[in-house]
């Protein structure tokens, strides 16, 4: 395969509400997506989740223009043979970065399943026509309003509910959805918002209402604090940020600090590393499920694929695209199945298409770049 050009487009989309964490609010989610072309006119898509502010991570939608315009796209077409995999290779002489390699990783990767004629999904060795999915809430301004939300899902059909927590917002709205519901599957997510000193605290609140999943309360880099948390638990300790690549997950499964994997395409630099660390995890008996970063339909759909794949075996973070959208770039739009799931799409690549109606409406800027 060659390729004819790298298009790298901007995008603002509005959020239909907005989504709060510990680390901030957003209304609308700015974001890049890489649209690949061979020279036979087959078209890849990926996405970069990197946003505005460094905040999640280091990574930022102008660092990822630069590291894609600048470094990953030149490198892209020195290469002979441009598959996800020799792209990989050769971009890990860069370090970090990984939203960006990502972005560029997931274009290669539905560009080259459309090649070939066959649904990203096959391509990945994918297992399910349907995934489970759960849904992922912000903080609210109240309990009660925690609860309402927490309502209006499950009447949607999403079968289990992570709530986002922080220091300061955690026993209350945890404790008011326990109460209201005493048989749903909870988890949290506090994005690394809790000091060391915090676990004693986080244990009793959790085993009092039942949390099933407690994701990332401490920093990247406190592999300790997540293994004294995880010993003896009555919930999986669930690491997100902290696991970027194999070497990082080796040293969390050595310590027990996981017994939970979050594997986000962007955050671990690609849907190759993706599926490689959680079949790593599986081996120690960690179950691994995909995590999101409120994608649009394109980064949605290789989120979709890869957790088709056998060891992603816990309900994912991937919701229909009217929970995050009113109008999603892509087409169809995913909606909830039966059983709190999503379908995997079975056409060509992603098996969605972009509506360049809808990307001209919401696009700031587009460069395009050729061999
Ligand atoms: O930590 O999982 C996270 C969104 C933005 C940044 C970090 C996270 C999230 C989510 C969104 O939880 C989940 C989704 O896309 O549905
Ligand atoms: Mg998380």
């Amino acid at each position: 395969m060659r390729l004819r050009s790298v298009r790298l487009d901007e995008v603002e989309l509005p959020l239909v509400e907005p989504f709060e964490t510990s680390f901030g609010v957003e209304n609308a989610r700015r974001f890049l997506l890489v649209r690949a072309e061979a020279k036979d006119g087959t078209v890849g898509w990926g996405e970069c989740t990197a946003s505005v502010d460094p905040l999640y991570s280091s990574e930022s939608v102008a660092t990822a223009r630069w590291m894609i315009s600048e470094r990953l796209t030149p490198l892209l077409f020195r290469l002979r043979d441009p598959t996800p995999e020799a792209f990989s290779r050769a971009a890990d002489r860069f370090r970090g970065n990984r939203m960006a390699k990502a972005a560029v990783e997931t274009a290669l990767q539905d560009l080259s399943a459309r090649v070939e004629g066959r649904s990203l999904s096959r391509a990945l060795g994918g297992v399910r026509g349907r995934v489970p999915v759960g849904v992922s809430v912000g903080i609210q301004p109240s309990a009660m309003k925690t609860v309402a939300r927490v309502g209006r899902y499950l009447e949607a059909g999403y079968g289990r509910i992570k709530l986002k927590v922080r220091p300061g917002w955690d026993a209350r709205p945890v404790g008011a959805v326990r109460r209201e519901y005493p048989d749903i599957e909870i988890w949290v997510d506090a994005n690394q918002a809790y000091p060391l000193a915090a676990a004693k605290r986080i244990r009793a609140w959790a085993e009092r209402y039942e949390v099933a999943q407690v994701e990332q309360p401490f920093a990247e880099r406190a592999i300790r604090a997540h293994a004294e948390l995880a010993r003896g638990a009555s919930f999986r300790v669930c690491l997100d940020e902290s696991v970027v690549d194999s070497s990082s997950l080796e040293d969390a499964l050595a310590a027990g600090a996981v017994t939970s994997l979050n594997v986000k395409v962007a955050r671990v630099g690609g849907l190759g590393t993706g599926y490689a660390l959680a079949r790593r995890a599986a081996r120690d008996r960690v179950p691994s499920w995909v995590g999101g970063m409120l994608e649009s339909g394109v980064g949605r759909a290789h989120n979709v694929a890869l957790a088709s794949t056998a060891p992603f075996v816990l309900p994912a973070d991937l919701s229909a695209s009217d929970r995050y959208y009113r109008e999603d770039l892509t087409d169809p739009p995913f909606v909830l199945g039966p059983e709190s799931t999503l379908e995997v799409p079975s056409g060509p690549g992603i098996g969605v298409e972009v509506v360049e109606r809808v990307l001209r409406k919401h696009r700031v800027s587009s460069r395009t770049f050729r061999p």
